[in-house]
């Protein structure tokens, strides 16, 4: 079969600072092109929709596949989905990935016939089956575990036996070199662990794989790094180096195959300290950036997140990396019942600290336990604001104001790291990449204005809404259908993978 894999395009954060590569379409395409098929990848990041649609015409695949891990591009894939219905009537046409498994059922009934099935959890497995059997007989694909058809779905999603198995299709990937993260231009992804022990209210990484914590054995981890050809990595680890002996096996299968690059991972504070001896090791090879979850700078803000650290751990962790020479990007999660003051708070904390903060808008995911308690005061339900950076609950300031706050607050730490001062001190780096024909280093640092600003988040709450989200089951006072978060089935490991 002609398989075409799609990534939608970017959303408003990685219009700016980041774009990475969809590592988890590579390993879908991966298990398609062991079976047989003839796979293109195309990353709307990067290409048009006028690209996918002369693909369309030109190639005709048979089967096309997108990858929605982000709510806020459901309404831009289901169009797409559609479009392809219309272009290609015989297509079929299928999509997966973190929101569309939390959201599966809805987006076939917004599609109308144009989606013939959504894949829930993992993909690795279930593709090249889905795939036979679309060929043999399409309308039985919703017998399949995970798969859910308009007519009915299979048992639950199974899991990956083992993470080993299959190295991503990166090959397949056009334009490698647009991918990049702050100066690490050209940057490549890569796994090393899945899932999360931990499991904080925002997020939905504990839901989606489970409870579980599934490991790459360092032999396969560093053959796929020195496959790499980029200088850079991103570590896409939810939080990387949970277990300090899995973080120094591969640390020594690096170092003995003298891979050199540099690095960027996220991780939590109180990981950071169990495992000094890890990221110290790390650092040695080329670790220059980690993000750090803080999500909030007072007691009472870490305990409605559930993160299970507390604040002087977090601050501690900060020490710890600076006195590694680490960047450290931490991100402060906003609350959209935050005045002025709340605000200036932040923003005075942020100048005061050498770190570069991100701050992002309280936005419940389907998938998360606050999607459950707090959607019903959910202000829209209007896909596309769901990016965190839009207030979806209500403001206590007016909405303008709130986004005047917001973004004002982004704008200074913005020129904090990327302001003119900035790019003086970058200025050897900008050099050296643009040297090397690399721009998207130097591209990001003149884009904020351009992208943020509160007129232009305001306006997005009035484009008319084709797709309405829809809410999850409740009773007043007590949420009825709390075990159905789940993608894959909890097992028997969960938070015992935390030590
Ligand atoms: C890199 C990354 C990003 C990049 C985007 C990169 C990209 N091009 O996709 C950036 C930094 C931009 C980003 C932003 C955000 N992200 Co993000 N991101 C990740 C991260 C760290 C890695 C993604 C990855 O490559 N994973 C590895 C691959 C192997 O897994 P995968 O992509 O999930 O793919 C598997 C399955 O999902 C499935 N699958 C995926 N696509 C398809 C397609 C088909 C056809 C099929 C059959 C199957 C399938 O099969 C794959 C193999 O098993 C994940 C965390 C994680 N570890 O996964 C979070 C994650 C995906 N992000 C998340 C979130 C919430 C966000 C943000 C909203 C907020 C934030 N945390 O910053 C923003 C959204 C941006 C916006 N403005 O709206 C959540 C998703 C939650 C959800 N949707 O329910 C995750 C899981 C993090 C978390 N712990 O909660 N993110
Ligand atoms: S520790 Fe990070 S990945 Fe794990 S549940 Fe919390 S926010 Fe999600």
């Amino acid at each position: 079969m002609k398989v075409l894999l799609v990534h939608p395009s970017c959303l408003m954060y990685s219009e700016i600072y980041l774009r990475l590569e969809p590592l988890g379409l590579e390993l879908v395409a991966a298990a398609a092109r062991e079976a047989g098929h003839d796979v293109r990848v195309m990353d709307l990041q990067i290409f048009k929709h006028q690209d996918y649609r002369r693909e369309l015409a030109e190639w005709k695949p048979e089967a096309v596949g997108f990858s929605v891990n982000y709510l806020a591009n459901v309404p831009e894939v289901i169009d797409l989905a559609r479009e392809t219905r219309r272009l290609l009537p015989g297509c079929f046409v299928f999509a997966g990935g973190h929101s569309a498994s939390f959201t599966a059922r809805e987006i076939i009934e917004h599609a109308q016939g144009a989606m013939d099935c959504i894949v829930r959890g993992e993909g690795e497995s279930i593709t090249p089956r889905l795939l036979a059997q679309a060929a043999r007989e399409r309308n039985a694909v919703g017998k399949l575990p995970g798969v859910v058809t308009a007519n009915g779905s299979g048992p639950p999603p199974e899991m990956v036996q083992s993470l080993d198995r299959l190295q991503p299709a990166r090959r397949l990937l056009r334009k490698r070199r647009k991918y990049f993260i702050a100066d690490l231009d050209p940057c490549a992804s890569i796994e090393f662990a899945r899932g999360c022990p931990w499991d904080c209210s925002f997020c939905s990484a504990w839901t989606f794989y489970g409870r579980s914590y599934r490991k790459v054995s360092p032999e396969a981890a560093v053959e796929d790094l020195a496959s790499i050809r980029e200088p850079h990595a991103f570590i896409v680890d939810d939080v990387a180096f949970i277990h300090a002996e899995h973080g120094l096996a591969i640390a020594e299968a690096v170092d003995k195959r003298r891979i050199r690059k540099r690095y960027y991972l996220e991780t939590r504070g109180d990981v950071l300290l169990k495992n000094k001896e890890v990221f110290r090791y790390w650092r040695k090879l080329g670790l220059e950036y980690m993000f750090l979850g803080l999500e909030a700078i007072d007691e009472e803000g870490l305990k409605l997140h559930r993160k299970r650290v507390t604040l002087s751990k977090n601050f501690e962790a900060l020490e710890f990396a600076r006195s590694l020479g680490i960047f450290v990007a931490v991100n402060i999660i906003s609350d959209p019942d935050w005045d002025e003051r709340r605000f200036e708070i932040i923003r005075e904390w942020a100048l005061s600290v050498p770190e570069i903060v991100h701050l992002t808008v309280n936005t419940p995911y389907p998938g998360t336990e606050t999607w459950l308690t707090e959607s019903r005061k959910f202000t829209t339900r209007d896909y596309r604001l769901f990016d965190v950076q839009h207030a979806v609950l209500p403001t206590r300031l007016p909405l303008e104001k709130f986004y005047g706050e917001l973004v004002k607050t982004q704008q200074i730490l913005n020129r904090k790291h990327l302001g003119v001062a900035a790019l003086r001190d970058t200025f050897l780096i900008t050099c050296k990449l643009l040297a090397k024909g690399q721009t998207n280093f130097l591209r990001m640092l003149w884009k904020f204005n351009s992208v943020y600003n509160p007129e232009r988040q305001a306006a997005d709450h009035r484009r008319a809404v084709r797709y309405d989200m829809r809410l999850p089951e409740t009773t007043p006072g007590r949420v009825v259908n709390a075990a159905s978060i789940y993608v894959h089935e909890v097992t028997a490991s969960s938070s015992a993978a935390r030590n």
